[in-house]
């Protein structure tokens, strides 16, 4: 019995360190995904002369790659979103759009549901909007540059109708 417990505690340490092994290649802080594996991810930014860079992808299982997305103040930000599925943009639109602070995501993404006609993008929405991209459908990409707005938490999601639930996630400026 003695013996058993203690090739339980081995085996669960070696997976600790198994897992603690995953993590470290992720240090840089940016990592370049190419459809194989999913991730949780932190972060996908890399700074060069004042300027953030940031891609991020969505793909025809309605999800972002990235949950949170950090850039640094005063930097210029530089967003590549890819839709790396096949999907046509008629049913598995993407978009990248960051909403300014008090904006609530919910009734933002239910008013874009009906503004096909501008992209999901409400018309009168110029104050809640930041940056957004155009609608992506499967093989596109878009890039958009917009200043980093001011320290603090923001959020993002993809305004396609029904996206928003699995897609959205946070943008820290620090
Ligand atoms: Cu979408």
């Amino acid at each position: 019995m003695k013996l058993f417990n203690r090739a339980l505690v081995v085996a669960f340490t070696g997976l600790l360190i198994s897992c603690g092994g995953k993590e470290e290649k992720k240090k840089d802080g940016f990592q370049y995904e190419e459809g194989s594996k999913k991730t949780e991810s932190t972060t996908q930014t890399k700074k060069e002369d004042g300027v953030s860079e940031v891609v991020i992808t969505g793909d025809d299982m309605m999800k972002f790659n990235l949950k949170e997305i950090k850039v640094k103040a005063g930097d210029k930000v530089k967003l590549t979103l890819k839709h790396i599925g096949k999907l046509d943009k008629n049913v598995m639109g993407h978009n990248f759009v960051l909403l300014a602070q008090g904006v609530d995501l919910v009734d933002f993404a239910t008013k874009a549901a009906t503004a096909k006609d501008t992209e999901y993008i409400p018309e009168g929405s110029e104050n809640d909007v930041l940056a957004h991209t155009k609608i992506l459908g499967g093989g596109e990409t878009d890039i958009i540059e917009f200043e980093a707005p001011e320290k603090g938490t923001y959020q993002f999601l993809c305004s396609f109708p029904g996206h928003y639930a699995m897609m959205q996630g946070k943008f820290i400026v620090e």
